[in-house]
């Protein structure tokens, strides 16, 4: 089951269960804990004096209260002191041991706070990291679906070194492709809208975000002249010369998106479940896909999958063209997944951090 980032008041999430960024002695204090008890109410810290407190690094887990999860789990963070006293391991076993408590208590969804990364101190981008490696190597042996609550920008961070490159990367690839008035245009033309059509901010394809020139002038005036005279009547002959040419071209179909996704997990000898969980995918929108040659993924799922298969940057391509899309110089989001392929960093969970970071939709969940 996939990981995914979400912004958030970690109290309004509907999952079965929070997890709390407790102390401890587990009867409350500030940050998310305060809020957390604020919003279930005084019989939340009732419980919680049943329990005995909490060693760094454990967990323990309560009833949800007024809340509308089923369970909190309550884990002790490290306070960070510089980060040679053990606080990567005890973080680490924060999140384990909240899963698998969670697990135990048949839960299907959890939601995680960034846990000692507020008044604990810990280093936001190094609490981030150990998070998504906690949950992501939990998830390689176990079903549960993950979900970083993200409170406010300020609390996410990752390494200024990335933003800066990638920043870097998007300044020297970024095109503004098309002038305003072809921009504003009503509707793509044909070969635009074969593509991506969630892209918001540009022309997808390179034909269309070449410079508006005489010819394409022309071209639209006879397009609009063509549109706007009577439809010529066609000959019986014309349509079945037609449909024996196009029955041709149908039986030399290439491959589906589906077909070669296959293919290639075959190819690099994967298990369905290794690909599907590396392209942090649910499994059974995994199922669908297989059980489906023609099925139409969302451009997320594409490159997710081109991303767990560690396609190079051009078969990453062919592989999102059979679903319709390519990928852009003016779609940020495109650039950025450019950048991971073309460094040769196929962990899509940093890719996952980075969108984030930049704004952006997610790959996979
Ligand atoms: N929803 C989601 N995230 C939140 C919320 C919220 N409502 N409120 C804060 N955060 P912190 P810690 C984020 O300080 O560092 C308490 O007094 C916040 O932006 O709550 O583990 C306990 O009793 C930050 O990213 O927890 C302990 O004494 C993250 O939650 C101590 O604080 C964790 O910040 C624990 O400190």
């Amino acid at each position: 089951m996939p990981i995914s980032i979400v912004r958030n008041d970690i109290t309004k999430m509907k999952v079965d269960a929070i997890v709390n960024a407790a102390n401890s002695s587990l009867l409350g204090g500030g940050g998310v804990d305060g809020a957390i008890h604020r919003a279930a109410g005084k019989e939340l810290a009732a419980e919680c004096r049943t329990l005995g407190g909490c060693k760094t690094g454990e967990a323990k887990i309560t009833g949800g209260y007024k809340l509308p999860c089923k369970y909190i789990i309550h884990t002790v963070g490290p306070v960070w002191q510089g980060g040679g006293k053990g606080e990567r391991d005890l973080l680490y076993s924060c999140y384990a041991n909240s899963l698998r408590l969670a697990l135990k208590y048949d839960c299907e969804s959890i939601a995680f706070p960034l846990i000692s990364s507020g008044i604990y101190g810990y280093p936001k981008d190094q609490a981030l990291r150990v998070a998504m490696d906690a949950v992501s190597d939990f998830l390689c042996d176990n079903e549960i679906s993950v979900y970083i609550v993200v409170f406010d920008k300020k609390s996410f961070q990752i390494s200024e070194r990335l933003v800066s490159d990638i920043e870097q990367y998007i300044d020297d690839n970024y095109i503004d492709a098309l002038p305003k008035y072809r921009r504003d245009r009503p509707f793509p033309r044909p070969s635009a809208m074969m593509y991506d059509m969630q892209m918001t901010e540009g022309c997808p394809d390179e034909e269309a975000s070449a410079p508006y020139t005489e010819d394409d002038a022309e071209m639209d005036a006879c397009e609009a002249s063509v549109m706007s005279s009577e439809p010529e009547p066609v000959s019986v002959n014309f349509i079945c010369s037609n449909v024996n040419e196009l029955t041709g071209l149908l039986h030399n179909i290439d491959e589906s998106f589906s077909q070669m996704l296959l293919r290639k997990i075959d190819e690099l000898g994967m298990t369905d479940a290794q690909c599907y969980k590396k392209a942090n995918i649910d499994r059974k929108l995994f199922s669908k896909i297989r059980g489906d040659i023609n099925y139409k993924p969302s451009k997320q799922t594409a490159i997710a999958f081109a991303i767990a298969l560690e396609l190079p940057l051009e078969e990453a391509k062919d592989m999102l063209a059979k679903a319709g899309f390519a990928l852009s110089r003016s779609s940020k989001f495109d650039i950025i997944v450019e950048y991971f392929i073309r460094m040769g960093n196929y962990n899509i969970f940093e890719i996952n951090e980075a969108l984030f970071a930049f704004d952006q939709n997610l790959l996979g969940a």
